[in-house]
């Protein structure tokens, strides 16, 4: 009898240690992001250099894409004084500042791929650059010459990231962002883009896309990328455009900014915009994605939730899906609580919810 209880409370001890350690390896397994959607899609996230002093852990543990919050963009690389004194009025020179600098070497060190962020944009460009002699109060160049400078800016940004960082994997590359009207119909108007001052039409667009297409290192994706892009107006825009690169074979895919709130845009517009732009059979990621709480967690989660299961469901065309900041303290809309983790990085219903999908 005694004999019999010591064996039970053996094969209980067993059976508990059992449970204990699939529970911890169920943990494991799942409480990284990057790890949960392995074999559907890269997690990335946007990165601000000063993070790298102190929350490297956290993002190595949780995301296998970078993109540079702010570090690529056209204000961030290009050098004025460099442009003026060897520049020969064509030739724009790039340079990687020390914040640039950080973030990529982060990258190239812990072997995380790059989404570069962005060439062409209507903001964060420094009005010099399309100025003769890149001074900041000449006449506009002409589009010929404003064809040069784009090439070589593009060029120049490629060959240097390659001699600098010849280990880092640049997997994506946003070419245009934001070319359309905010809601969409139609192109960025001259009032708001010095692009458009310049070139009066959609030419500057396709001229960056083959220019990328020609510097871009093998394996690198050529994206446009834009916000409201579930509104039908800037769907429609993005689609069409998207369609005449890819006849064009410039482009290879669609960048949803994802800039959501809990009470706009619905999942279904979301997702109605979502399988229109896989309609093309071009990739498409969600390329900054954060929700707007507006007070409510519980809803935040379930939007974030039904994202991801969009996404999932185009995970064969979907490389990478991307949140932008890695957690409510360093977003730039922080007291909207955007992420799916909090200021101390504390995990949210919105995590939860979207480790669900993962394990479904
Ligand atoms: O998150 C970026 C913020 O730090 C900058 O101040 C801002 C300046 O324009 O750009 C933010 O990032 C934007 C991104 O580059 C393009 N899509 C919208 C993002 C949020 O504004």
């Amino acid at each position: 009898m005694r004999q019999a209880r010591i064996g039970i409370f053996l094969i209980f001890l067993l059976c508990l240690n059992l449970v204990q350690s699939n529970f911890l390896s169920f943990l494991q397994a799942s409480d990284s992001l990057k790890d949960a959607f392995q074999g559907k899609f890269k997690i990335g996230t946007s990165v601000s250099p000063n993070e790298l002093s102190y929350g490297t852990d956290f993002i190595k543990k949780h995301f296998n894409s970078i993109t540079p919050e702010n570090e690529l963009k056209p204000d961030s690389i290009l050098d004025q004084t460099g442009s003026q004194q060897s520049g020969n009025n064509v030739n724009p020179k790039v340079s990687f500042r020390s914040g640039t600098q950080t973030t990529l070497r982060f990258c190239e060190q812990n072997k995380i791929p790059l989404r570069g962020h962005t060439f062409v944009w209507h903001a964060q460009t420094p009005e010099w650059f399309f100025k003769e002699n890149f001074q900041q109060s000449g006449n506009f160049v002409s589009k010929d010459i404003m064809n040069q400078r784009l090439e070589n800016f593009i060029k120049n940004t490629f060959e240097l990231l390659k001699k600098d960082y010849p280990q880092l994997e640049v997997y994506a590359y946003d070419v245009c962002n934001e070319v359309f009207q905010g809601g969409g119909g139609g192109l960025r108007p001259a009032s708001e883009s010095k692009w458009m001052q310049v070139y009066g039409s959609d030419e500057y667009i396709v001229n960056a896309f083959t220019y990328a297409r020609k510097y871009a290192p093998s394996g690198c994706k050529l994206y446009i990328n834009d916000f409201n892009e579930y509104m039908n107006a800037k769907t429609q825009n993005i689609y069409d455009m998207a369609t005449k690169l890819k006849q064009k074979g410039v482009i290879d895919g669609i960048g949803m900014q994802s800039h959501l709130g809990v009470s706009f845009p619905s999942a279904q517009m979301y997702a109605s915009a979502l399988d229109k732009f896989a309609s093309t059979g071009l990739e498409v990621q969600i390329t900054e994605l954060d929700i707007n709480q507006e007070g409510n967690e519980q809803a935040q989660a379930s939007l974030y939730k039904e994202v991801f299961s969009a996404a999932v469901k185009h995970a064969n065309q979907i490389p990478a899906v991307t949140l932008w900041g890695t957690h409510d303290a360093v977003s730039w809309i922080k007291d909207k609580n955007p992420l799916p983790f909090g200021t101390n990085y504390e995990l949210k219903k919105a995590y939860y919810s979207i480790m669900q999908v993962a394990g479904a």
